[in-house]
């Protein structure tokens, strides 16, 4: 029978092969999917057996799966938080019951922080920041004023307050800017099988207000969905109404290819390889770093045709 200790089947530390439980937030969009194929193919390779939970974005959920991964006595559980609040509970279970917590993707309001032992993911306030920063560059020399729609992510999530929090700083000193409509989209494209809108509130924006000059959209698939509201109003995407975009998946290089997206902020979902290094150390009880930052870049759309060839995902 198995050593001492090991009597629950917990394959713990030399030898066993680890197990891990992610939950992930669900399937709502290009860069989720990504996501997941990145953190399924990276725990193969790192001989790791993964079980893996789909939450279709709803908090309880993911606190279910949390909960049945400690059941099963993982050895490391790793999820994306679809909101920032309501995790200390569950965390606090985890901890309870030994299993080390990893975070990846999106970070989770705490004031105890010993409830995981990293976070892997973006810094969306720099995404947000970066989106600012090239719509100021954009306008350096014309009059405003300069309306903009926004196109929020999932209400309560660190991308979408991030994103919305790191934007509205960079063009707050600039009275040109305005934002004269603001409305999560769910980060998904258009309505279909979800409570999907990005296509719907972009045409509700379309007929409140008279005058759009811009559309900041928190991911891709949302401005992929606005720009068809877009264009069957009747305007240009990319000239009538520039679009800014968050995440880098290929359709939105394309899109660009296409004069109806000016930026892309990328947010690189290609985390698997990273989690399961960080897995591997926290298991065997090494200490590892609280935060670690993805890398990730800005392309402007004259950059997208050259770029598009490599992209990943
Ligand atoms: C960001 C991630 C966001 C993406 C969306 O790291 O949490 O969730 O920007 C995805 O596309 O749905």
């Amino acid at each position: 029978g198995p050593a001492p200790g090991q009597a629950s089947g917990a394959k713990k530390g030399a030898g066993g092969r680890i197990t891990m439980g992610f939950a992930q937030v669900g399937a709502e969009s290009g860069w989720r999917t990504a996501n997941t194929k990145s953190v399924q193919e990276a725990a193969k390779k790192a001989g790791i057996e993964l079980k893996f939970s789909d939450a279709q974005q709803k908090q309880e959920n993911q606190i279910k799966a949390i909960r049945t991964f400690i059941q099963q006595k993982v050895d490391v559980i790793a999820f994306s938080p679809v909101v920032e609040s309501g995790w200390d509970t569950v965390l606090k279970e985890a901890k309870d019951a030994g299993i080390p917590v990893i975070l990846t993707d999106r970070a989770v309001d705490t004031k105890d922080t010993s409830l995981y032992k990293t976070f892997l993911g973006s810094d969306f306030v720099k995404e947000g920041k970066a989106a600012g920063e090239w719509l100021t560059a954009a306008y350096a020399n014309e009059q405003g004023p300069v309306n903009i729609v926004e196109l929020q992510g999932t209400t309560g999530s660190a991308p979408a307050n991030d994103r919305k929090a790191g934007f509205a700083e960079a063009i707050r000193a600039d009275g040109r800017f305005r934002i004269v409509a603001s409305q999560s989209g769910e980060f998904t494209r258009a309505k279909g099988k979800t409570r999907a809108k990005g296509k719907e509130v972009m045409q509700a924006f379309l007929k409140s207000q008279k005058d759009i000059n811009v559309l900041y959209a928190h991911n891709d698939d949302m401005a992929l969905g606005a720009i068809q509201a877009i264009e069957e109003s009747g305007k240009k995407p990319g000239t009538d109404i520039k679009v800014i975009s968050v995440d880098g998946i290929k359709d939105a290089f394309v899109a660009m290819t296409e004069g109806k997206i000016n930026v892309v902020v990328e947010c690189n979902p290609l985390l698997g390889d990273q989690l399961m290094e960080l897995a591997k150390k926290v298991v065997a009880g090494e200490s590892v770093p609280a935060r670690v930052e993805t890398q990730e870049g800005v392309f402007p759309q004259d950059k997208a045709a050259a770029a598009l060839p490599s992209r990943k995902y």
